[in-house]
């Protein structure tokens, strides 16, 4: 299996949990601005669309769009079964997460990364955007429990700590939702997490 990704992009969530499964995978990293990869091949070959993630397959296959790549991983690596007998809604509590986190949350923060020179006017509109999106998660966030889904790290924790640890990167500060913090910093902690970042070129 071979991951395509950019350091500190959306593709970290699935590079996170290889790491949390500890299966053999390999990287290649994209510059989506030049259209290449690290190996000098074009990457509108592996994704025409040129957006990381992608998921080349055992069979050769590719499977793009974080959503498909995060739920196929949950089916496939050990530990992050979605389907589950005595909880029949757990897949669909899963894919409602990730469908969540792809349209809404993420997307809160594109507009920052964008390299587009907003006028003031429009930088408060996407920080208000960003704000009641942001309040949305930590509504979601459960209170009795320490991830989305419940006792164990998901593929959606994976993925939501990718997208809230960008606020570090464009200066958002989470004291606002004490709960969404505690929850970023204690992913940050978990050992997959760690070496995702040191992988990336992100952490020392
Ligand atoms: N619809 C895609 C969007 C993925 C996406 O937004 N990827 C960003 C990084 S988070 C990207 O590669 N942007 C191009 C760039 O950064 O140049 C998905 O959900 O997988």
């Amino acid at each position: 299996m071979k991951l395509f990704y950019k350091p500190g992009a959306c593709s970290m969530a699935a590079h996170i949990l290889l790491n949390e499964a500890g299966v053999d995978y390999q990287l290649e990293k994209v510059d989506t601005d030049a259209g290449t990869t690290e190996t000098g091949a074009s990457y509108g070959t592996t994704n025409p669309r040129g957006y990381v993630p992608a998921l080349q397959l055992e069979n050769g296959e590719v499977l793009t769009e974080n959503v498909a790549v995060l739920q196929w991983l949950s089916e496939q690596l050990p530990g992050f079964a979605s389907n589950d007998n005595s909880a029949p809604l757990k897949k669909y509590r899963q894919l409602e997460l990730l469908s969540f986190l792809s349209s809404e949350l993420h997307k809160g923060f594109s507009p920052y990364f964008s390299g587009v020179a907003f006028s003031e006017e429009e930088k408060a509109a996407h920080a208000t955007k960003l704000n009641d999106t942001i309040a949305q998660f930590d509504a979601i966030l459960p209170k009795e429990s320490p991830f989305l889904l419940g006792e164990t790290f998901s593929v959606a924790d994976a993925y939501a700590f990718v997208i809230l640890n960008w606020s570090n990167f464009i200066g958002v500060s989470l004291e606002a939702w004490p709960r969404t913090k505690a929850y970023v910093e204690k992913i940050a902690a978990r050992p997959a997490a760690q070496q995702t970042l040191r992988e990336e070129g992100l952490a020392a």
